[in-house]
């Protein structure tokens, strides 16, 4: 069922590093058409660091694992391209349509094609708000039952950030802090919780997973979180006065569901001057460039 590119069959087989890429962030979570070179530039990063880049997508009902030049340019320009979690998946395929991988539908697929370690930006996680909407991200209960290393700057500060860590903690999939022993805030360096356990190299990530296999105790995935650097981070102030109207103008235009998060996002990049555009590249960077290493790590006996 799954088209998996050649470039990625051959590493996978030859037990070269691979790393799996979403699409939702191209799709959806950056703007055009800025998207699309960032997408090859994530890429790239990837084959910089000696990894084989895997971006994951559906199109015309086939989900793909590894884009060539002209599917990529798909994801990032076709209009109406849809925004698929896992629970969409079987239902794109059977009606041919095509689709942007969220955080759950690409590690879904990603496991299913053998591929351990997964770069992004930053996860879905619990809205504000939950406790009235019901509002949280599918991609917390995907990871909680899916044997995936995540590499993430965090969660977006529009979630809310405690309740997200607190569910994390409950659906049992473990959080370390890379480098750091706070829980970084996707723009910012520290969302303001700490996070119980430290990582410092690729290698110490490799060895997490391969205690995970050895134990054995569940199907869950590893979730590295890397700050942003401080120098790269958005202003917190301006970040502060941004997100508190991003919030009031996502309640008051009736925005809900799946559409939530790409608004806020687009809110954001539009009122902070593209800075926050800036720390949102800066963050996906760093963490594409993190988890080559770790596959790296990952692949070496
Ligand atoms: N973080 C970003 N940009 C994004 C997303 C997260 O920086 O576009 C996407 C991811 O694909 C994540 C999804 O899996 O938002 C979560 O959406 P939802 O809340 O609808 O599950
Ligand atoms: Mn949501």
């Amino acid at each position: 069922m799954l088209v998996v590119s050649e470039e990625v069959r051959e590493a996978l087989d030859s037990r070269r590093p691979v790393v799996a890429l979403e699409s939702t962030i191209i799709a959806h979570g950056l703007p055009r058409p800025r998207n699309l070179r960032v997408a090859r530039e994530l890429e790239e990063a990837v084959r910089r660091e000696g990894a084989v880049p895997a971006t994951i997508a559906v199109l015309d009902g086939r989900p793909h694992v590894g884009l060539g030049k002209e599917q990529l340019e798909r994801v990032a320009g076709e209009d109406g391209i849809r925004k698929l979690g896992h629970r969409d998946l079987p239902l794109a395929v059977a009606a041919g349509a095509s689709g942007a991988t969220t955080v759950s539908a690409t590690a879904a697929l990603a496991a299913g094609a053998g591929i351990r370690v997964f770069a992004t930006g930053g996860l879905g996680g619990v809205h504000r708000e939950w406790t009235v909407t019901q509002d949280e991200s599918a991609d917390l209960g995907l990871l909680a039952r899916t044997r995936i290393t995540v590499v993430c700057a965090g969660v977006k500060s529009i979630l809310d950030v405690p309740a997200t860590l607190q569910r994390l903690e409950t659906l049992g999939v473990a959080v370390a802090g890379y480098g750091t022993d706070r829980f970084p805030g996707f723009y910012l360096s520290d969302s303001g919780q700490p996070v119980d356990w430290t990582l410092r190299t690729p290698e110490q990530v490799a060895a997490v997973m391969r205690a995970q296999d050895a134990l054995g105790v569940s199907e869950s995935a590893l979730i590295v979180a890397n700050p942003v650097p401080v120098e790269e981070q958005l202003d917190p102030e301006v970040h502060a006065r941004v997100l508190a109207d991003a919030l009031r103008a996502c309640a008051e235009s009736g925005v809900t569901g799946q559409a939530v998060t790409p608004f806020l996002l687009d809110h954001l990049v539009r009122h902070t001057d593209g800075a926050s555009l800036s720390a949102n590249l800066a963050a996906v960077r760093g963490n594409v460039r993190l988890a080559a290493r770790v596959a790296a790590a990952w692949t070496q006996v």
